[in-house]
């Protein structure tokens, strides 16, 4: 039998020390339900040394990041305090293996979901939304890995940063996305790239929140995932995202 517990300890140890692993499925075979018992697992450790969840994350929600991982499937992970960066603030890098960023929405639940979401409720669950910047950091060399490792490793989520917080969901169907690194436009896009619209992530936050036999209390953070691919994070850089009509939000690394 695979001991899940163990495979969390490695995945979450590398995240920790910022010591990159091989995949994990290179030597032990386990399901994609499995795979999220070991993420489960790996954020019950984090919990237990004292860091606590502030919400979750979708991943691979656009064409673009599926393209550029090479997986063709939606999977979500779990945000902890200990990701939050300060907007407008300075990021360490050193404590990140192999540190990418990618433009996002954010947004802040205002009521409980408990049960599966339609696109027309999802809004009336929502306090606000904001601009947003997620830095993933895959634990495994070279950023590589199977859907099952990636979801095993929570997803790569190592940081965000969240922007102005507003309650105009009327205008995040079709925004545009810039992100700039030290003024020059790294990635641009739309907010449709996600899912047609990022409200779509919250539909499928709550489905797959509920299928796991869970709820996501009030006041908690939903990471819409990517417009667009993502980009490495250097040392020295300032990092900004604008989506129109929402806001900016910046960083810089050191
Ligand atoms: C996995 C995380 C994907 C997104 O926004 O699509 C993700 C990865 O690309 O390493 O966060
Ligand atoms: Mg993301």
């Amino acid at each position: 039998m695979t001991d899940l517990n163990a495979i969390a300890a490695r995945v979450d140890d590398a995240a920790r020390y910022a010591e990159p692993i091989a995949q994990l499925t290179d030597d032990a075979g386990f399901s994609l339900d499995e795979a999220y018992e070991i993420q489960r697992a790996s954020i019950e450790r984090r919990i237990h040394r004292g860091e606590s969840m502030v919400g979750v994350k979708l991943g691979f929600t656009s064409r673009a990041k599926m393209v550029q991982m090479g997986v063709d499937s939606l999977i979500w992970g779990w945000l902890t305090d200990a990701m939050l960066e300060e907007d407008g603030g300075r990021v360490l890098v050193d404590r990140f293996i192999h540190p990418r960023v990618e433009p996002e929405v954010c947004f802040l639940t205002r009521r409980e979901i408990d049960r599966p979401l339609t696109l027309l409720e999802a809004a009336s669950y929502l306090e606000a939304v904001a601009p947003a910047m997620e830095i993933i950091d895959s634990r495994y060399r070279n950023f590589k890995f199977t859907l099952e490792d990636v979801v095993a490793d929570n997803c790569s989520s190592a940081g965000l940063v969240i922007g102005p917080w507003t309650r105009r969901f009327d205008s995040l169907r079709n925004a545009g996305v810039l992100m700039r690194i030290d003024g020059r436009a790294v990635q641009v896009g739309s907010t449709a790239a996600i899912l047609g619209d990022p409200l779509r992530s919250v539909v499928q936050a709550s489905r797959l929140i509920s299928q796991s036999g869970l709820v996501l209390p009030a006041g908690s953070l939903i990471m819409a995932g990517a417009a667009t691919a993502a980009e490495a994070l250097p040392r020295g850089a300032h990092v900004q995202c604008v989506v129109n009509g929402l806001g900016t939000t910046e960083f810089t690394t050191y």
